[in-house]
């Protein structure tokens, strides 16, 4: 007797398959349902757009979906095209080409997509105020609302460490995204066969943000070097709730960061990381952005208002405006804050808020992976700067000599 195995059925499953190892569901019933339930409303929409294409893309919905898979693809390196005209049904594209079930199924201006179950885990008082103080500083979390921040922290679930133990490994597919509550780890990056330690994260900040959003294999390792506790987020829920806020970041600032002279030596790709990376923030007149003498960890770009750029020598002066004499203003589409980053110091001076000021802010991880072809321009600006000390503060004064106490 023959069994004929029915059309479709070794690529559904074949797909689901990946997706599992991908993903490494802990609840895997859980993951089939949602991964079924998805595919099944693509497949729907698909159909119904097949009925009736012009009144969806009269609607505009499907294009968009479109042009978001497309965008993310191209961040990947495999398809250029980006016809707004043509329509691919979404189920066809998931057995034709190795990528998520989320990413082939998400539309990040589709509204129908907030009906869609919500991934949870119950989580004590004490562990959400443990969460929420590991979340506060976490840049990709700056700009969603009070509902996505919710389901952000509804969704994550906490990681005790040992150390030694491998988070994540180069190369695999990307499961969950991670914020640190504590511990030390370690960056480890292989390069035609030789791992080197790029960097080291000490207590705070947050990896694996780049295979979620892009769709790629893990660009690092990350090694636990101490004991620590992580929290982390599901593949579904970051790409749902971060890919979507950071569509809506590049329509915002696309424009913005194209005028940037600072990032003229970088493709309009990377320049698009730089926007996926950024997030806004506010500071009313007179507020300090920046102390003099303080550890860095961000770097600033003006989008509005303007900035206010002080220094103090003397250590007596300190927290106190008094003594503090102005040197530069920034305004829009300028920076500041790059010069700690770039010579690992405190920072050598303060700055204030001269009106309400907006500014683009940058961790230093993302600092240091996308504007390293920026470095020219910095640099250059960097040696004027210790043209101009030598000019107010005399021929031996070295920029890092000036006063940072902490
Ligand atoms: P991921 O999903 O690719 C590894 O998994 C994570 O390591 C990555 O996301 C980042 O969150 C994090 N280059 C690439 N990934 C890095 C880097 C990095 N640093 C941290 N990650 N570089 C070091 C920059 C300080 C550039 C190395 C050439
Ligand atoms: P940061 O990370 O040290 C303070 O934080 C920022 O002020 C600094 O980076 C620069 O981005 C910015 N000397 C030092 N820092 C300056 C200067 C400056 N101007 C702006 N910043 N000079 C002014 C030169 C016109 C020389 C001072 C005498």
């Amino acid at each position: 007797m023959s069994i004929e195995i029915p059309e479709g059925l070794t690529e559904l499953l074949q797909s689901f398959t990946v997706e599992v190892l991908r993903n490494q569901p802990r609840d895997l019933l859980e993951f089939a349902l949602q991964y079924f339930t998805q595919l099944k409303e693509s497949e729907t929409k698909g159909a119904a757009f097949d009925n009736d294409q012009n009144s969806a893309s009269r609607s505009g919905k499907a294009v968009n979906f479109i042009e978001e898979a497309m965008q993310i693809d191209s961040e990947n390196g495999e398809e250029e095209e980006d016809d707004d005209e043509e329509f691919v049904a979404p189920v066809i594209n998931r057995f034709t080409r190795r990528a998520s079930v989320c990413a082939e199924a998400f539309n990040p201006d589709d509204e129908d997509e907030d009906k869609e179950p919500r991934i949870t885990h119950p989580k004590t008082d004490e562990q959400r105020q443990r969460l929420q103080e590991a979340c506060k500083d976490i840049l990709l979390f700056k700009n969603l609302d009070q509902e996505q921040m919710s389901q952000v922290l509804d969704a994550m679930f906490e990681k005790i460490v040992e150390a030694g133990e491998h988070i994540i490994d180069q190369d695999d597919d990307g499961d969950n995204f991670y914020v640190i509550e504590r511990g030390k780890f370690d960056i480890v990056v292989r390069t035609e066969g030789v791992e080197r330690s790029v960097g080291s994260y000490d207590n705070r900040g947050s990896f694996g943000e780049l295979a979620l959003m892009y769709n790629t294999p893990r660009a690092a390792t990350i090694i636990a070097i101490s004991p620590g506790a992580l929290w982390c987020m599901d593949r579904l829920t970051f790409r749902r709730i971060i890919v979507k806020n950071n569509a809506k970041k590049r329509r915002m600032y696309e424009a913005f960061i194209e005028t940037l002279p600072l990032l003229t030596s970088l493709e309009v790709s990377e320049r698009m990381k730089v926007v996926d990376v950024i997030s806004s923030k506010i500071y009313s007149s007179g507020e300090r952005i920046i102390a003099q003498g303080d550890m860095a960890d961000c770097f600033y770009i003006v989008e509005s208002g303007r900035v206010r750029i002080t220094m103090r020598r003397s250590r007596t002066k300190k927290d106190t405006e008094e003594g503090e004499m102005d040197i530069a203003t920034c305004s829009r589409g300028q920076y500041f804050g790059e010069l700690a980053l770039v010579t690992n110091k405190p920072r050598a001076a303060s700055a204030y808020a001269m009106e309400n000021v907006k500014c683009l802010v940058m961790d230093v991880k993302a600092f240091e992976r996308l504007l390293g072809p920026c470095m020219d321009i910095m640099k250059r600006n960097i040696a004027n700067y210790e043209e101009q000390l030598v000019t107010l503060f005399g021929s031996n004064t070295d920029i890092q000599n000036v006063d940072q106490s902490a």
